[in-house]
């Protein structure tokens, strides 16, 4: 299966003034491209649920309905993408993950996020708690496109955004920090555009 990848149309500098917004190695789209390594899983709603799982036990787990009914907050952000895109002031909904893990409760250092079609990201728990990250619903005023990641989607927007998995369904807690479905492939374990951390080494 080949990776799904369009919409880069119009890579810019970032606009004047703007600079300090644009991590090195980046350029600016308007558009919003689409990068899936498989194809858009369509997931019912009623068959949807989010979990927080520890060694494969579920700790906490919310239907749609549940999940819905947790408080939602609009962020906005800049997006970076490891193939040189960026996509300044994105704006989403979504259930904050300390929110959830608070529900759930938690003692892990780090987390692998799980998600429909088999994608797997992981990501220390400081960088997913302290109103960092999200599991968005909505974006641009209106549900979240399928090919965005709808149903919901992790949102990490301060890492590149491969961590910020589509379609997902749940946060595994881990004690150790394990590659998860890019970084397997060479990607960094990490992640941060700022220290342009593209691949294992950099
Ligand atoms: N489940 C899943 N999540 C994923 C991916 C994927 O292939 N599958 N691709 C990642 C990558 S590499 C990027 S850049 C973003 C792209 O999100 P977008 O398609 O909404 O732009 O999703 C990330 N999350
Ligand atoms: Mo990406």
């Amino acid at each position: 299966m080949s990776p799904v990848s369009r919409g880069f149309r119009h890579l810019h500098r970032a606009p004047a003034g703007q600079e300090s917004r644009l991590p090195p190695g980046q350029y600016v789209t308007e558009g919003f491209p689409v990068l899936s390594a498989g194809p858009t899983p369509h997931t019912p709603l009623e068959k949807w649920t989010f979990s927080i799982t520890q060694g494969g036990q579920a700790k906490k787990s919310w239907t749609w309905q549940e999940f819905r009914a947790l408080p939602a907050e609009t962020i906005t952000a800049d997006i970076h993408c490891v193939t040189r895109w960026s996509k300044f002031g994105t704006q989403w909904r979504g259930v904050s993950v300390d929110t959830l893990l608070d529900q759930a409760g938690y003692d892990a250092p780090y987390v692998m996020a799980f998600c429909d079609g088999g994608y797997t990201t992981n990501l220390p728990i400081a960088d997913v708690t302290g109103g960092q990250a999200w599991v968005a619903f909505g974006y641009d005023g209106g549900p979240l496109e399928a090919e965005h990641g709808g149903p919901a989607r992790l949102l990490v927007p301060h890492l590149y955004f491969w961590k910020s998995a589509k379609w997902v369904r749940g946060l595994d807690l881990r004690e150790a920090d394990e590659p998860g479905f890019w970084e397997k492939y060479g990607y960094h374990i990490y992640g941060d555009p700022w220290r342009e951390q593209r691949y294992a080494g950099d």
